[in-house]
């Protein structure tokens, strides 16, 4: 008889960098898509710490907050046990493949990145030659695993786009050698904005801590600051162009009560936006609530959280180095042994 061969299941790629706390914007557009995944596709999640060097970081911040990110991670629903977790840093294969990689990436094309342009103007004083070749880093992320899906928020579309053309063209000249991956963007909440300024999108770097909402503030503060979330005149719950902050709390409602846009609009019919913005912030914070307390239990135990990070490099470098391996013999490097 003939021995069945399971079939090989999708392989399922995403990063996230540890330069602070995250944000809702960071866990409704990408983190909580990703353990719903686990079930069904062989999942790997980096924290990446190399990619978050290219702004200036405090060493011992970093760290702590590469830690947390595991344990957040943890608490969001990735199991070890099901997914690879994993932090970048401790996988060489990363930062070896992006050197190749940056070789078959061109200037221009690593020049029409907006992250670039927006993170240059933001630290003007350090723009250096790894913000510029971000790219690269992310591209042999995804394509060190032979990744199919990437999960992400819609700002990352660019990079992901500028990944599969760097995949297509080395395939192109070496003969197959990558699988091209695809994004994986949520319909709503791909791209939450800030409380504040709801035309830019909410981001953990922030200046003021009134524009985001952590995966940890505790219920009064989240209650605190979508009562100051800026709205408009109107007095009108209801999803149209130019209602940017209203859209931008109909959004984030929506995503964790799994109402529509309708729905919400009746819910709200007559009533003002002090209820509405309660509401929201009530319904965040519940949410919220099993994250934090889970991940309060997480971050006291330093030592399960070691065992998953060695653990996770330890598979991640095993599935890294055959690819390295194979890219290394494609360009005409002499083998090591
Ligand atoms: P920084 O503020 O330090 O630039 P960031 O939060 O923009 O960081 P990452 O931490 O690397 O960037 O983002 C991790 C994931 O969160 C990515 O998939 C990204 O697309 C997603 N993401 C980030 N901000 C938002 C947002 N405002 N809305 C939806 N998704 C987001
Ligand atoms: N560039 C991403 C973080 C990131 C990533 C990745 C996402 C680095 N490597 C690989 C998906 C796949 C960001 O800034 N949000």
């Amino acid at each position: 008889m003939e021995a069945s061969v399971a079939p090989k299941r999708p392989v399922i790629f995403s990063g996230i960098q540890p330069t602070g706390i995250f944000t809702l914007g960071n866990y409704l557009g990408a983190i909580k898509n990703w353990a719903p995944l686990q079930e069904e596709n062989d999942c790997i999640y980096s924290i990446v710490d190399e990619h978050a060097i290219t702004v200036r970081q405090d060493p011992a911040k970093l760290r702590e907050s590469a830690l947390r990110a595991l344990a957040v991670l943890i608490a969001c629903g990735i199991d070890p046990k099901k997914s690879i977790l994993f932090i970048q840093s401790h996988v060489p294969a990363h930062a070896q493949l992006s050197w190749v990689l940056s070789c078959y990436c061109q200037f221009g094309e690593l020049g029409r990145m907006t992250q670039f342009k927006d993170k240059s103007q933001k630290n003007a004083d350090n723009i250096n030659a790894g913000l510029f070749t971000y790219p690269a880093l992310m591209a042999a992320d995804i394509l060190l695993y032979q990744t199919n899906l990437v999960p992400v928020g819609e700002d990352q579309k660019q990079h992901l786009e500028l990944s599969r053309d760097i995949a297509q063209r080395f395939n192109h000249l070496h003969g197959d050698t990558f699988a091209i991956p695809e994004p994986y963007i949520p319909k709503v909440g791909a791209r939450i904005m800030s409380l504040q300024e709801p035309q830019k999108k909410m981001s953990k770097s922030d200046a003021n801590v009134n524009a985001f909402i952590t995966v940890l503030d505790d219920e009064d503060t989240i209650l605190r600051k979508f009562k100051r979330a800026v709205t408009d005149s109107e007095a009108e719950v209801a999803y149209r162009e130019g209602k940017d902050g209203v859209n931008n709390l109909m959004t984030i409602y929506s995503v964790v009560t799994g109402k529509g846009f309708e729905e919400i609009e009746r819910e709200f019919a007559g009533k003002g936006y002090g209820d509405f913005k309660l509401a929201v912030g009530q319904a965040v914070a519940d949410h919220m609530k099993p994250v934090r307390e889970e991940f309060q239990r997480l971050y006291a135990d330093k030592a399960y959280l070691k065992e998953v990070y060695r653990e996770g490099a330890e598979h991640a470098a095993h599935l890294a180095r055959r690819t390295l391996d194979k890219v290394y013999r494609k360009v005409g490097f002499v083998p090591a042994k």
